[in-house]
Protein backbone atom coordinates (compact mmCIF):
# COMPACT_ATOMS: atom_id res chain seq x y z
CA UNK A 1 0.00 0.00 0.00
CA UNK A 2 1.14 3.37 -0.98
CA UNK A 3 1.87 5.89 1.85
CA UNK A 4 0.82 9.70 1.30
CA UNK A 5 3.82 11.57 1.77
CA UNK A 6 4.16 13.77 4.80
CA UNK A 7 6.44 16.72 6.43
CA UNK A 8 10.10 17.11 5.06
CA UNK A 9 9.97 14.07 3.24
CA UNK A 10 6.61 15.78 1.37
CA UNK A 11 8.15 19.20 0.89
CA UNK A 12 11.40 17.70 -0.62
CA UNK A 13 9.36 15.67 -3.34
CA UNK A 14 7.42 19.17 -4.22
CA UNK A 15 10.81 20.97 -4.19
CA UNK A 16 12.19 18.59 -6.96
CA UNK A 17 9.72 18.92 -9.14
CA UNK A 18 9.35 21.85 -11.88
CA UNK A 19 5.93 23.99 -11.62
CA UNK A 20 3.50 21.38 -10.33
CA UNK A 21 1.56 23.23 -7.53
CA UNK A 22 -0.36 22.41 -5.09
CA UNK A 23 -4.13 21.77 -5.55
CA UNK A 24 -6.14 23.92 -2.82
CA UNK A 25 -8.37 22.28 -0.79
CA UNK A 26 -7.45 18.68 -1.72
CA UNK A 27 -4.05 17.24 -1.18
CA UNK A 28 -3.28 16.55 -4.83
CA UNK A 29 -0.87 18.48 -7.15
CA UNK A 30 -1.30 19.73 -11.07
CA UNK A 31 -0.27 21.50 -13.55
CA UNK A 32 -1.18 23.08 -17.07
CA UNK A 33 0.75 22.20 -20.22
CA UNK A 34 0.35 23.88 -23.87
CA UNK A 35 1.22 22.89 -26.99
CA UNK A 36 1.13 24.13 -30.48
CA UNK A 37 -2.29 22.16 -31.74
CA UNK A 38 -4.46 19.91 -30.98
CA UNK A 39 -2.15 16.74 -32.55
CA UNK A 40 0.86 17.87 -30.49
CA UNK A 41 -1.23 17.62 -27.67
CA UNK A 42 -3.10 14.85 -28.37
CA UNK A 43 0.08 12.82 -28.96
CA UNK A 44 1.40 13.81 -25.36
CA UNK A 45 -1.75 12.84 -23.89
CA UNK A 46 -0.88 8.86 -25.68
CA UNK A 47 2.52 8.67 -24.10
CA UNK A 48 1.38 10.01 -20.95
CA UNK A 49 -1.11 7.24 -21.06
CA UNK A 50 0.90 4.36 -22.04
CA UNK A 51 3.56 5.51 -18.70
CA UNK A 52 0.87 5.53 -16.67
CA UNK A 53 -0.54 1.99 -18.13
CA UNK A 54 2.47 0.62 -17.14
CA UNK A 55 3.46 2.43 -13.58
CA UNK A 56 -0.64 1.46 -13.32
CA UNK A 57 -0.77 5.12 -11.79
CA UNK A 58 -3.22 7.37 -13.95
CA UNK A 59 -3.48 10.99 -14.20
CA UNK A 60 -6.34 13.29 -13.45
CA UNK A 61 -6.65 15.32 -16.52
CA UNK A 62 -8.63 17.92 -18.73
CA UNK A 63 -7.69 18.68 -22.31
CA UNK A 64 -9.32 21.50 -24.74
CA UNK A 65 -7.59 22.05 -27.97
CA UNK A 66 -3.88 22.31 -27.09
CA UNK A 67 -3.55 22.63 -23.50
CA UNK A 68 -3.87 19.59 -20.88
CA UNK A 69 -4.32 20.34 -17.30
CA UNK A 70 -3.37 17.47 -15.00
CA UNK A 71 -3.98 16.71 -11.54
CA UNK A 72 -2.17 13.76 -9.54
CA UNK A 73 -3.17 12.54 -6.52
CA UNK A 74 -3.03 8.61 -5.76
CA UNK A 75 -6.45 7.60 -4.75
CA UNK A 76 -5.49 4.34 -2.35
CA UNK A 77 -3.16 6.24 -0.55
CA UNK A 78 -6.21 9.58 -0.28
CA UNK A 79 -3.24 11.98 -1.06
CA UNK A 80 0.06 12.73 -2.51
CA UNK A 81 2.41 9.81 -2.87
CA UNK A 82 6.05 9.13 -4.21
CA UNK A 83 4.30 7.58 -7.52
CA UNK A 84 2.17 11.09 -8.21
CA UNK A 85 5.91 12.67 -7.90
CA UNK A 86 7.55 9.76 -10.02
CA UNK A 87 4.84 10.02 -12.83
CA UNK A 88 4.86 13.92 -12.91
CA UNK A 89 8.92 13.89 -13.60
CA UNK A 90 8.00 11.32 -16.35
CA UNK A 91 5.34 13.22 -17.83
CA UNK A 92 7.63 16.09 -17.58
CA UNK A 93 10.12 14.20 -19.81
CA UNK A 94 7.25 13.39 -22.05
CA UNK A 95 6.04 16.99 -22.79
CA UNK A 96 9.98 17.57 -23.77
N1 LIG B 1 -4.02 5.85 -10.12
C1 LIG B 1 -3.97 6.79 -9.18
N2 LIG B 1 -3.74 8.05 -9.52
N3 LIG B 1 -4.13 6.47 -7.88
C2 LIG B 1 -4.37 5.22 -7.48
O1 LIG B 1 -4.51 4.98 -6.29
C3 LIG B 1 -4.42 4.21 -8.47
C4 LIG B 1 -4.26 4.58 -9.83
N4 LIG B 1 -4.60 2.96 -8.15
N5 LIG B 1 -4.37 3.66 -10.79
C5 LIG B 1 -4.50 1.88 -9.09
C6 LIG B 1 -4.80 2.31 -10.51
C7 LIG B 1 -5.41 0.77 -8.61
O2 LIG B 1 -6.76 1.17 -8.60
C8 LIG B 1 -5.27 -0.50 -9.40
C9 LIG B 1 -6.25 -1.56 -8.94
O3 LIG B 1 -3.96 -0.98 -9.23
Amino acid sequence: MTEKLAGATRAAALQSLKDWAEVAGRDAIKKSFQFKDFNAAWGFMSKVALAAEKMDHHPEWFNVYNKVEITLSTHDAGGLSSRDVELAKIIDKLAG
